[in-house]
């Protein structure tokens, strides 16, 4: 289904659960609030929901509004930044085979699955897949949209380390730095903190397993 559908299905919609793996990482929470982002200026109603909070959501604009649990039914399931629903934890009890699920991810897939799926394994993060959701369908992007989609580019790429890096990584990381993106500080934020950390740590000759 091309990015052009997807979104359809979405403005289709009456209400909408997104949902995306246990121990949310940077891609996974900003993907997560950049779908919801969407689907809130389209006066949709919208919930996500986390298997479980991390430290690093309270330098995330807005991500405090997330939930770890709902009871509400809801016709359109969202998940991002995976597409097995054993990666999902304990919410893969929310799964329900008989609502309409889209998946967006950009991890390699291993063996084919149902429902509608965007998965893109050339995609840098599951955020360049939304990127590309958002420029096929001309949706509007702001400072926070920015910044939720650089934050799953900069954390999957290591600071734009890795060799997922590409040309088109950072012609999108150009485009989201003119919404306003402080690089360096999201740097510092999401990503040199994680390294600080594990350097302290060895240092001081504590096993990485005591963390
Ligand atoms: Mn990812």
């Amino acid at each position: 289904m091309s990015l052009k559908q997807i979104y359809n299905e979405i403005i289709k919609a009456n209400n909408v659960l997104i949902l995306t793996h246990q121990n949310p990482d940077g891609d996974a929470i900003g993907s997560m609030m950049a779908m919801k982002t969407i689907i809130e200026k389209l006066d949709i109603p919208v919930d996500a929901v986390i298997t479980d909070k991390f430290n690093f959501i309270n330098k995330v604009p807005n991500a405090n509004k997330l939930l770890t649990e709902t009871n509400k039914t809801y016709d359109l399931m969202i998940i991002v930044d995976t597409y097995t629903k054993q990666r999902l934890g304990h919410l893969s009890n929310l799964y329900d085979d008989s609502k309409k699920v889209i998946v967006l991810d950009h991890h390699p897939v291993e063996k084919e699955i149902e429902n509608v799926n965007y998965i893109d394994s050339t995609a840098a993060s599951a955020t360049t897949v939304i990127y590309d959701l958002i420029k096929e369908n001309n949706i509007a992007i702001d400072y926070n949209l920015a910044f939720y989609l650089y934050l799953g580019l900069l954390t999957d790429t290591g600071g734009f380390a890795y060799k997922n890096i590409s040309i088109r990584a950072f012609n999108m990381a150009s485009d989201l730095l003119s919404y306003g993106i402080n690089h360096a500080k999201m740097y510092v934020d999401f990503v040199a903190f994680e390294y600080d950390i594990d350097y302290l740590y060895l240092k001081k000759g504590y096993s990485l397993g005591n963390k």
